[in-house]
């Protein structure tokens, strides 16, 4: 592995940081063997609460083409992202991209994976994939429209469209771009209002969202009320009541 990866742990949230400016962040295998490993340590760490994923400069420019361009179709196919992504997808806590400067391509997909997108208005997030042969590969022909609509995501993968974090904003494709310099800024008062909320009822939240999209409708409300009366079973629900209450801010413990 190159270690081009940082994780910080401090106060309960995890800050991951992909280091490799000279390319953009372009995201070769140990890049993601190392998110891989990071995802599987921050889901056996039960006192991380939150994570908050961005890169030296930018996000990340696509996966490396230079790794990429003579695989046959076996060797592409062993290339690890969507199971990454996967597993950065089905983490219970929030996740945060915050991306600067390009997310583009497997980069893209990297920030599809996670619960909510900053950005800064200036970043460049697409899919140029079929400019190059071929399309994303990594969940973005899934994940994309689920976000913004079909019709949307058919035209900016079809037309390679790369949108400004402004642009990016107004279609719902990241759910807020501010100024770059103000971009970390807004990230931690993001981290500092989720880390305030019950992990319980977050991962409840987030897990219902997820699983309601395999259902239909009926069955995915039903299952919401019986697992939101489950929440009940919990400290967190306890202590979140309790202290509205008492007009006291609540301390959750997570169970
Ligand atoms: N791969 C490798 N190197 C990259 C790179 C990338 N994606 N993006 C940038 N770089 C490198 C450049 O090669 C250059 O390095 P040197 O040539 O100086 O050694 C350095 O970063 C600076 O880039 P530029 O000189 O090109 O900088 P510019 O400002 O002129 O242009 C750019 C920036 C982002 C517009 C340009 O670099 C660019 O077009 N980059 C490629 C963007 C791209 O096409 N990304 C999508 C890649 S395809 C999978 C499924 C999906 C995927 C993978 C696996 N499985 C299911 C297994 C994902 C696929 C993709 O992401």
């Amino acid at each position: 592995m190159e270690n081009k990866v940082t994780i910080n742990i401090v106060d309960d949230i995890a800050r991951i940081e992909i280091n490799r400016p000279e390319a953009l962040n372009a995201l070769n295998r140990s890049i993601v063997d190392e998110l891989d490993e990071l995802f599987d340590q921050i889901k056996d760490n039960n006192d991380v609460r939150l994570l908050i994923i961005g890169g030296t400069k930018n996000f990340a420019a696509g996966a490396d083409i230079k790794q990429m361009v003579d695989c046959t179709a076996t060797e592409a196919g062993k290339f690890l992202f969507s199971g990454t992504f996967n597993k950065l997808e089905s983490l219970e806590i929030p996740t945060i991209a915050v991306i600067d400067g390009y997310a583009l391509g497997g980069g893209f997909e990297l920030a599809l994976a996670c619960d909510l997108r900053l950005a800064s208005i200036e970043a460049k997030i697409g899919f140029p994939e079929t400019g190059i042969g071929i399309m994303p590969g990594a969940g973005g022909t899934v994940r994309l429209p689920k976000l913004i609509g079909e019709g949307k995501a058919k035209e900016l993968i079809f037309l390679g469209t790369i949108l400004t974090g402004e642009e990016a904003e107004k279609i719902g494709m990241v759910n807020k771009a501010v100024p770059a310099e103000e971009l970390k800024e807004e990230a931690e008062r993001w981290a500092a209002k989720l880390i305030k909320k019950a992990p319980c009822g977050l991962a409840a939240a987030k897990r219902m969202v997820a699983d309601a999209d395999k259902l239909d409708k009926k069955s995915a409300i039903e299952l919401e009320a019986e697992r939101w009366a489950a929440l009940f079973n919990t400290d967190d629900q306890k202590e979140g009541m309790k202290a509205h209450l008492e007009k006291r801010k609540p301390v959750y413990l997570g169970r």
